[in-house]
């Protein structure tokens, strides 16, 4: 049975990379809405029923468990999709959270992600909950995402854009900066040059990857030692710019067979 990994688009990736570094062995069903990306600027209610959709077509393929693998859709859906199904579901907010807390010398915190999962306060929440004397300085960044999903992440388009969003969180005091969106860690080259070098960047996927080890160990459902996987890759969107990006991040080795998912309107 696989790992059911969702996303607004090609943001989860960035977590499939971590999962197949962590558990190799592990096979991966993906799901990338990039037919309707981005969430961000979307109603919550949207999200939740855009997620529902997705969680329900991958219950089909029996995995063992969900991994929602976008900040926006774990801020406002994540608790909705633990009542629908009897499956584990983990989401990326609070393992960055942690992650960050774990991280930081100066309880200064500096989170970026979509409009969506900044408005909603999740991360605010969780680090206050890790630790109360947390300082948290937010800034939602909505010209990422588009830059990412159209596969120009390293242009010189995408460093401008990147420093110009980022002036504001230049001033802010702090020491680690939680990438929390899944897109953000295509951009982290010139996310760290705004930055500079006092400023470790977080990124959730292995904070995630290793909560989804300790659930699938506890339930004694780690795959077998000499499992050689096929990963499945599904897009609702066009399937050649998913195929692109997914190659360029996972590796030309990986076998990908993105089928085209029609959403129901
Ligand atoms: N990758 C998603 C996230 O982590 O929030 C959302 C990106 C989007 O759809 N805007």
């Amino acid at each position: 049975r696989a790992i059911a990994v969702l996303d607004s688009g090609v943001g989860g990736l960035t977590v499939v990379k971590e999962l197949m570094r962590q558990l190799p062995r592990e096979k991966i069903c993906y799901f990338g809405d990039t037919a309707r990306t981005p969430y961000g600027p979307r109603l919550a209610e949207e999200v939740i029923a855009f997620t529902r959709e997705i969680v329900d077509y991958l219950v089909q393929f029996d995995p063992k468990m969900i991994v929602i693998a976008c900040n926006t859709a774990t801020a406002v859906a994540l608790e909705d999709i633990r009542c629908r199904v009897s499956l584990p579901v983990v989401g990326v907010i609070e393992p960055g959270a942690r992650a960050a807390i774990n991280l930081t010398n100066v309880d200064r915190i500096g989170v970026i992600g979509t409009e969506g999962t900044i408005k909603s306060g999740a991360y605010e929440l969780a680090l206050k909950q890790l630790s109360p004397r947390a300082q948290v300085v937010s800034l939602a960044c909505p010209s990422f995402v588009p830059l990412v999903e159209n596969g120009i992440f390293r242009s010189r388009e995408a460093y401008r854009a990147v420093a110009e969003a980022l002036q504001p969180m230049r001033s802010s005091d702090i020491d680690c900066l939680i990438l929390g969106c899944t897109h953000y860690p295509f951009l982290a080259a010139p996310i760290s040059e705004a930055m500079g070098n006092e400023v470790a960047l977080v990124h959730s996927a292995e904070e995630t990857a290793r909560e989804i080890v300790s659930i699938l160990r506890a339930r004694n459902e780690l795959a077998d030692a000499c499992a050689t996987p096929v990963h499945h890759f599904f897009c609702s969107g066009d399937p050649e710019k998913f195929q692109y990006i997914a190659r360029d991040w996972l590796g030309d080795s990986i076998r990908l067979t993105p089928v085209v998912w029609q959403v129901p309107h």
